[in-house]
């Protein structure tokens, strides 16, 4: 493993500048009624106002909005639908100072969103879906390109690598590739390594200790592996409840490595871990 320092970079959304240079948290808010931690708790936009700028106090600068649950066997949500659970929280948001990023696949709902006061679009199916790369493109936002193969309810099939660093790199870079030439700029790309997606806990684990070899793709990096189900089987069959800790390690091993996005449900436990390391290190 290497230890990288984050480079000097700032990232543009909409009047707000990120500072990556430094360690951003990323507090997930999921609007659904099925995601596999959080599901149902925030269907309520005042509920989800409230936990989002409970995240925002505890020390997140962006705030991940997802109206859809990518656990594999979750239910089909349309876009219209999609869209009722996700606009009136973005709305409702846009009047603070904070990041706005829409976890979504569809470009309808993002055009929507970033009409509202939206910044970033998350896309774990990485800009594939008719139409993406283009509206991306249009919108000229930050884009998040999370490695995956299939969808969410067939990715478990596609879990074979021989070198599951090296594969994950080309196919990511395939869908930088096709960004670029579609006209999205170099500077709004965010990489993703999509940890749980079509990968096993041994390939995740692997993964994770080789993220140096995606941050050396050159653009920044998110990681995402908050209370995932390869933490639980690590930690003995721990539900999503009890993978915080070990969510946390694993994203300081990110960190460690380049990440300069953490995507999490526990901001406050996050927010904690950086500012212990950051004064361990720096001692
Ligand atoms: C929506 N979502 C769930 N897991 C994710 C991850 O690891 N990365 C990103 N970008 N989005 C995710």
């Amino acid at each position: 493993m290497r230890l990288v320092p984050l480079p000097m970079r700032t990232l543009q959304c909409g009047p707000l500048k990120l500072d990556l240079s430094e360690p951003n948290i990323m507090g997930i808010l999921n609007v659904t009624p099925d995601s596999f931690s959080d599901g149902g708790q925030y269907l309520n936009p005042v509920h989800a106002v409230e936990h989002a700028l409970q995240m925002m106090a505890d020390g997140a600068t962006i705030i991940d909005i997802g109206g859809e649950s990518t656990r594999p066997g979750a239910a089909f949500v349309g876009v219209e639908e999609e869209i009722r659970r996700v606009i009136p929280v973005v709305q409702a948001l846009s009047e603070y100072e904070v990041v706005l990023s829409i976890d979504s696949s569809e470009p309808q709902l993002i055009r929507e969103a970033v009409r509202a006061g939206a910044h970033i679009w998350n896309d774990v199916r990485g800009l594939t879906r008719p139409g993406a790369l283009q509206t991306a493109a249009e919108l000229a936002i930050p884009v998040i390109i999370m490695h995956m193969r299939g969808e969410p309810a067939t990715m478990n099939d596609f879990a074979q690598y021989d070198d599951v660093s090296r594969e994950v790199m080309q196919e990511l870079q395939q869908r930088v590739d096709a960004a670029l030439s579609a006209g999205i700029h170099a500077e709004n790309i965010i990489i993703d390594p999509g940890f749980g997606f079509a990968k096993n806990t041994r390939q995740n684990l692997e993964l994770l200790q080789e993220l140096y070899r995606l941050d050396a793709m050159g653009y920044p990096l998110l990681s995402g592996l908050s209370r995932k189900r390869f933490i639980g089987e690590v930690l003995q069959g721990a539900d999503a409840q009890h993978r915080a800790v070990g969510s946390v390690a694993g994203h300081l091993l990110s960190i460690q490595q380049g990440a300069s996005i953490i995507r999490t449900h526990d901001v406050k436990a996050m927010h904690d871990a950086i500012s212990i390391w950051r004064a361990m290190i720096q001692a």
